[in-house]
């Protein structure tokens, strides 16, 4: 398994609660490491450029209402197979239906307030990467 680089967001719900920093130890402890990281707030545009995939679907609206409702936290985590390790790590998007230990099961208050979001193929990884963060700002 190839060495991978992947886009994760700690969600307004978690960064409300202070809890990026228990979200970072379960990266870390899963064998993903933080190359780039920074704390913002997103603009609607932003947010609904980034979620722009999701344009037709019915929460598409409050989604973006959430995402710039406080603080997200934007990182850059790499590792063996980041890609998938990261979505393990966080768990099923609704956290009713996430695996014990996981991101969401512990922390997610809704389907749509689920704490994280990671990339979902290489290709999402590098756009929504390259949304975020210049190649200077990501450290290895
Ligand atoms: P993912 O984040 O697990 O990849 P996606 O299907 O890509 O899940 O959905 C993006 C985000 O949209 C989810 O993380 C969640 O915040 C929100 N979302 C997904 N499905 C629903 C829903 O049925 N109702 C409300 N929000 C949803
Ligand atoms: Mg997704």
């Amino acid at each position: 398994m190839a060495v991978e680089r992947t886009l994760s967001i700690i969600k307004p719900d978690a960064t409300r609660r202070d809890l990026t920093g228990k979200v970072n130890t379960k990266f870390e402890d899963g064998g993903l490491r933080i190359v780039a990281q920074k704390r913002v707030r997103l603009t609607t545009a932003q947010a609904e450029a980034f979620y722009g995939a999701h344009k037709e679907r019915p929460f598409f609206r409050s989604l973006v209402d959430f995402m710039t409702s406080g603080p997200v936290v934007v990182q850059v985590l790499e590792g063996e197979g980041a890609i998938q390790k990261n979505r393990d790590i966080m768990g099923a998007t609704n956290p009713a239906n996430a695996a014990p230990g996981t991101i969401r099961k512990e922390f997610a208050e809704s389907i749509e307030a689920n704490s994280a979001h990671g990339s979902d193929s290489p290709e999402a990884a590098a756009a929504e990467i390259a949304f975020f963060f210049a190649a200077t700002e990501i450290v290895p």
